[in-house]
């Protein structure tokens, strides 16, 4: 048996109670939820939960807060957004701390999480000093046509495991900055991050004379959820996770009228072309397909590689993955930690026993990594298979790190395959053809959110809007023009001619 050498249970306590005590979080004590983790698999403590009074009691306040917040010129709201930069800045060891002992990401990753948290603040503040309308030009003498942003209201945030920290802070910063104000519910899974991120905002706004109820976390499971999914008060229901949530939470948002945003699953394919650099495309395929343990939404799932090579390029695939060092997230040398839990374990081992019996052959891994000291972690060696087409199970995301290969001959049929799944995050080509590599970011070429040249489908940085088509659902946050969907705009007519002259010619009066 290959084992794994783990820190103790204990021992990962101990380190989450000191970060958090660095943190400045007392962590509440209760029976409504276990904080647990997947570096051994075992609970950590029990928190209380939010319950239908907590709930209501957090978007009540949440709202009032809004009522003054959105007044609050945005460059001052933006000196909020910049001091929890600073403090994340302070912290981002043991942020990522957690985000290990929760989550399971290896250091870099973790650290990697909350430099994004950093940066995204660095956006918003610069976003506070912008949030431009346009002026439009008036058909009419003495008119001016212009467009105003306003803030929207109480944003909700559901958030998940895999990002349990970043993608709450791209929707928070940006959101705070436009003049909104959050209630924040996380995933079950990581409550102990959340806490630190949620007292890390309220310091700051401490420091930066803001409501403290510019932001509520509710930790709780799905009924809370529910209750900010049906709430009126909630203008945004920004939600991450997978499609069936979304599925869920779409209609019941747009049944009453409110807005939602919805960054769901992703089922991301890399072309690699004949010309690709062989030795950037391994290193590009292989971070994409088993960083973060293959739990990215933007993980390479489909590798689409061209007859001619596909037989070299697997060969160098699998002798990577032969030798990834899988197990304890926290040593330095790990690049790949634990799944989640055996529940995405098993959803692994499915997928592999249903894609064998759809014509699959597996080239590499697939076996779990057990540790004598805890036999309910889940580890396991990243898998490659060799599949004949686009098979179902190839169409549906599975969340870990298993990579489908298949071969394609013209560039049609390479972009068809691409495009031939429901949905529509992420997506990238190898190439050093350049007609090749425009054609696939062309209005004819990926279909996808994110299209990439010669680098894989995840780590996006945040200067650019995130998110995808199709059943991934349509939203964008983080940057470029992302902020829109947090704000609302007014049409602005203003005449200063004296006199009163209609649109289109129309004589009234
Ligand atoms: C997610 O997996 O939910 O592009 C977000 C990336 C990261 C964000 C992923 N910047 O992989």
């Amino acid at each position: 048996m290959t084992g794994i050498v783990l820190p103790s249970t204990d021992e990962l306590r101990a380190r989450a109670l000191a970060a958090l005590d660095r943190v400045d979080v007392t962590v509440p004590d209760g029976e409504g939820l276990l904080a647990r983790t997947p570096v051994t698999g075992e609970d950590l403590f029990a928190l209380a939960a939010a319950d239908a009074d907590g709930t209501e009691e957090a978007l009540t306040a949440a709202h009032e807060a809004f009522l003054s917040w959105r007044t609050t010129p945005a460059p001052r709201r933006g000196d909020l957004v910049r001091r929890l930069g600073v403090l994340l800045r302070e912290h981002q060891e043991d942020l990522a701390d957690l985000i290990t002992i929760e989550a399971g990401k290896i250091r870099s990753e973790a650290l990697g999480e909350v430099q994004e948290m950093i940066d995204i603040c660095d956006f918003a503040v610069g976003l506070s000093r912008q949030l431009y309308g346009r002026t439009i030009a008036s058909e009419r003498p003495g008119h001016r046509l212009c467009e105003t942003w306003h803030p929207l209201g109480v944003v909700g945030v559901i958030s998940a495991f895999n990002f349990p920290a970043a993608v709450w802070s791209w929707n928070t910063a940006v959101a705070l900055v436009c003049g909104d104000t959050v209630v924040w519910k996380p995933s079950e899974l990581t409550p102990l991050t959340s806490l630190a991120c949620d007292r890390l905002l309220a310091r700051a706004a401490e420091e930066a004379d803001a409501p403290r109820d510019v932001h509520r976390l509710l930790l709780g499971d799905r009924a809370v959820g529910e209750r900010l999914v049906d709430d009126p008060r909630v203008a945004l229901v920004s939600a991450t996770g997978s499609t069936r949530m979304g599925r869920e939470v779409g209609p019941r948002v747009a049944a009453r009228f409110g807005r939602s945003l919805l960054e769901l699953g992703g089922n991301n394919a890399a072309v690699v072309a004949p010309s690709a650099d062989l030795d950037l495309a391994v290193r590009g395929i292989v971070f994409a397909a088993v960083g973060t343990a293959g739990q990215r939404c933007t993980t390479l799932r489909r590798l689409i590689a061209h007859r001619d090579i596909a037989d070299t390029l697997v060969g160098r695939l699998t002798d990577a993955y032969q030798k990834l060092p899988i197990g304890d997230p926290f040593d330095r040398a790990t690049l790949v930690g634990p799944l989640i839990n055996t529940e995405a374990l098993y959803g692994m081992r499915d997928a592999l026993g249903r894609v064998r019996e759809e014509g699959g052959r597996l080239l590499a891994g697939g076996d779990r990594r057990t540790a004598r000291t805890a036999p309910h972690a889940a580890y396991v060696e990243p898998a490659v298979v060799r599949v004949p087409g686009q098979s179902p199970v190839v169409r549906e995301e599975t969340f870990a790190p298993l990579l489908y290969v298949m071969t394609y001959d013209t560039f049609d049929e390479a972009i068809a395959l691409h495009n031939d799944v429901p949905q529509g995050l992420s997506s990238s080509i190898f190439t050093r053809d350049q007609q090749e590599a425009e054609r696939f970011l062309s209005a004819e070429g990926s279909d996808c959110g994110i299209a990439n040249v010669n680098i894989g489908t995840s780590g996006a940085e945040i200067g650019g809007a995130f998110g995808g088509e199709k059943e991934t659902g349509g939203g964008r946050e983080s940057g470029s023009d992302a902020w829109r969907a947090y704000m609302r705009s007014a049409t602005n007519t203003v005449n200063y001619s004296g006199g009163l002259t209609l649109a289109q010619n129309v004589s009234f009066l």
